[in-house]
């Protein structure tokens, strides 16, 4: 996002950035408004830098006995500098909830799988394909590289499905968003995993392992209060858990109003209170998304 056009209360119209390749003139607000989840201004037009379609593409999915030589994959791809345009991964509870029986036989066994793709001419695809799959064959049982459209599709179709997938085993679920610093990943998806275990939930996560974001998730049956309470306190547990690993309690999602008593504990109190003042400037009546986000 090159610049934004919004609006402001009570009701002027502001340009924020634009076609300026450069500019550090002014507090950077426009990036305040990105991910300010409405509660600011109103976004009326946006300048985006478009960036090319790559002109071809490799994915590949790897199927792991377990999280730590999965986590050893990522962390090899990641530290040998490769730059994949996704790096996904999927637990044990993820992939029993969402087999990838597309591949027939052996996946059973994979109790952690890594998705990537690489992009670029189709040059830079091949060798980036090469090299990625150097990091992530060694300990794999499955690696997986399709070619054909519809395989490709299949593949990215059953990625989509995950979170239905997941929902569907009790039917109710509660799932998260934390982000954690790239080399806390494991502890992450193993905190996740015990949380549920203290509090009798079924727990599993995937999501984006490049970004150290993962969607932790609590399957629960809404029916059963209870469940409903342990889910909730699940949650907080694993936001106290992304904090303690010097995370954030939304990678991508946002705060909105489930998370917006979590926010103080991650600015701290200094931090909250320059985060409802800018607020209390742009919004002073609280009429945009009132008691979200703050
Ligand atoms: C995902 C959504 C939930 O990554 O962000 O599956
Ligand atoms: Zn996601």
């Amino acid at each position: 996002v090159t610049g934004l056009e919004v609006v402001v209360p009570p009701g002027e119209l502001l340009r924020l950035g634009g076609p300026l390749r450069k500019d550090v003139a002014s507090y950077d607000l426009k990036r305040l408004i990105i991910g300010s989840e409405g509660t600011l201004a109103i976004v009326t037009a946006a300048w985006l830098r478009l960036v090319p379609t790559p002109e071809s593409s490799q994915t590949i999915l790897a199927g792991y006995p377990d999280l730590s030589s999965g986590i050893e994959a990522i962390e090899t791809v990641v530290g040998s500098g490769l730059e994949v345009a996704t790096l996904e991964y999927l637990d044990q509870g993820a992939l029993a909830a969402a087999p990838p029986v597309f591949l027939g036989g052996s996946n059973g066994v994979a109790r952690f799988a890594v998705l990537c793709q690489a992009d670029g001419s189709p040059e830079e695809t091949r060798a980036l394909t090469e090299s990625v799959l150097e990091a992530l064959t060694p300990n794999a049982l499955f690696v997986h590289t399709p070619t054909r459209d519809d395989d490709v599709a299949s593949v990215w179709r059953w990625r989509e499905g995950l979170t239905a997938a997941v929902t569907a085993q009790h039917g109710g679920k509660v799932s998260e968003d934390i982000v954690v610093p790239f080399d806390k990943l494991s502890d992450a998806i193993a905190g996740t995993v015990a949380i549920g275990e203290r509090l009798g939930l079924p727990a599993c996560s995937w999501g984006h392992a490049g970004d150290g974001n993962i969607h932790s998730t609590f399957l629960i049956n809404r029916a059963k209060p209870d469940q409903i309470w342990a889910a909730e306190q699940a949650a907080a547990d694993l936001f106290q858990l992304a904090l303690s690993l010097g995370g954030s309690i939304s990678g991508e999602h946002g705060v909105g109003l489930v998370k917006s008593g979590y926010l103080a504990r991650q600015l701290g109190a200094r931090g909250f209170q320059l985060h409802t003042g800018i607020k209390q400037l742009f919004d002073p009546k609280g009429l945009l998304n009132p008691n979200k986000k703050v």
